[in-house]
């Protein structure tokens, strides 16, 4: 008998807080052993030369969620095969709510499209589209209860749009049951007219989505969003972040001693509303309509000093794939305007990658701030710390082995999910996932998928730290 089932030697493990050489031995799925040396393993992993950190928890994305007008390009299935090629071992995508149905009957539902499905791990937000009183009142909390902890809203979208009166309510259940709330903000009514405007221009190209929604439209819903919780005194998490302006109402709260968080993304550090160009509805601009939209250089520059002094606490995907054709982003419809151009790009696959490049690589942030950005912070965020988020006995075996002098071109043709395209295609890093781990299983080495369908099971998650007041 092996005192192990597998061993990972010879590596260095970066966790959130320490950098330092160290075998790790494997049993039952989790980690049992962090020591100079480890031996006598049924199985052992070379890791010299590679860094071992917890795998990536991509805290935003989106599989298999029903979108008018086009279908999502990735399900659990194809969207989790994406995840663990790039390092990452747990998603928590969103169970949303269309008006008029039931949360519990949306959570089975979704349920059902996962079961088998996915190659990593997952547990699911919400999305509270109609918050009547049955769903306040006795939904949601038994919902919570049930281990689907954090729930978002949204400030915009003509079908998922809370007025303030609603936003309010929805604070105050929050509130009572300790959910976590996630807000998109962005203001529905100064979109609603500067898209009407623009189209009465005729300026209907996907250029147009970044003019209709500008930085000072996030920045009002922000501030908004803020005063509300407030009011209700219920912590916060301000998603998809894209530049200075709603940042700095995020950092003023923060300064304030608000239990304000935020998150933001590659897009917000690696694309600019010019990858939207082309003033035809041919053109390929389209393929970078995200919501918020991606801003300009000196935006980057401001979501990079919110990485480095802390304001972000997530580095998420918000993996939201459409496909380049007339199913997707190209639809009959699209071509008709920028607004019905369907939002939303991939990205689960590329987000760490994304961040070490641009990020470490580049000397803007350290590995320890990477691990707490891709990993650690999502586990503690979302409940699901200390199972998950971190390279020490007790935790779940979901390694990442990183080789971080790994140069490659990011490119559509490495991709494992279903989209047809990747927003980052052409970028050159240094840092690449060699090997994925879940659970103590290899699930991926060198982009070749060893995992299967069903590998990763649900989570459900404990009430967030964070969400308590
Ligand atoms: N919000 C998201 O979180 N994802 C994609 C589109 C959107 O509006
Ligand atoms: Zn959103
Ligand atoms: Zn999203």
């Amino acid at each position: 008998m092996s005192d192990y089932d597998l061993s990972i030697r010879g590596g260095t493990v970066v966790t959130a807080s320490d950098t330092f050489r160290a075998d790790v031995g494997i049993s039952g799925g989790r980690i049992v052993a962090v020591a100079d040396r480890v031996e006598g393993a049924a199985r052992e992993i070379d890791a010299s030369g590679l860094l071992v950190m917890p795998g990536g928890i991509d805290s935003h994305v989106h599989l298999a969620q029903p979108s008018s007008g086009a279908q999502m390009a990735d399900g659990f299935l194809t969207g989790t095969r994406g995840a663990i090629a790039g390092g990452t071992t747990t998603v928590i995508p969103f169970a949303m709510q269309p008006r008029g149905e039931s949360l519990r009957a949306v959570v089975q539902d979704y349920h059902k499209k996962a079961e088998g499905q996915a190659f990593a791990d997952y547990g699911f937000h919400l999305i509270i589209t109609d918050p009547t009183p049955s769903v306040l009142g006795q939904e949601l909390p038994a919902l919570v209860g049930d281990g689907y902890t954090s729930f978002k809203v949204f400030m915009t979208y003509a079908d998922m749009v809370l007025n303030d009166r609603e936003l309010l309510e929805v604070f105050e259940c929050a509130r009572k049951c300790r959910a976590l709330v996630m807000v998109h903000a962005e203001g529905y009514d100064a979109i609603k007219f500067m898209t009407e405007r623009l189209e009465q221009a005729g300026k209907t190209a996907p250029y147009y989505h970044g003019v209709s929604r500008p930085e000072i439209v996030e920045r009002e819903a922000a501030h908004r969003a803020i005063s509300h919780a407030e009011l209700i005194d219920v912590p916060l998490m301000i998603v998809h972040v894209s530049g200075r302006e709603a940042m700095e109402q995020i950092r003023w709260a923060q300064n304030r001693g608000m239990k304000v968080y935020a998150e933001t993304c590659p897009q917000y550090v690696a694309l600019t509303a010019d990858d939207m160009k082309g003033l035809n509805m041919d053109d390929s601009g389209g393929k970078y309509v995200c919501s918020p939209p991606p801003r300009d250089h000196e935006s980057q520059e401001a979501i990079w000093q919110g990485l480095q002094q802390g304001v972000f606490k997530t580095f998420s995907s918000d993996h939201c794939p459409f496909m380049d054709t007339s199913e997707g982003k190209r639809n009959p419809q699209a071509r008709t305007s920028f607004k019905w151009v369907p939002n939303g790009i991939p990205g689960v696959e590329t987000r760490m990658q994304v961040l070490w490049g641009l990020g470490v690589d580049k000397g803007r942030i350290g590995m320890n701030e990477f691990v707490a950005l891709t990993s650690t912070n999502h586990a503690k965020m979302y409940g699901l710390y200390p199972k998950k988020g971190s390279i020490a006995a007790g935790f779940d075996a979901d390694i990442v082995l990183w080789d971080p002098n790994k140069k490659e071109t990011i490119r559509q043709e490495l991709m494992h999910g279903a989209c047809d395209y990747t927003p980052y295609e052409g970028l050159e890093v240094r840092g690449w996932p060699v090997m994925t781990i879940l659970r103590g299983k290899p699930v991926c080495e060198e982009g070749k998928i060893l995992g299967a369908p069903g590998d990763g099971g649900f989570l459900a998650r404990a009430i967030s730290p964070y969400a308590s007041k």
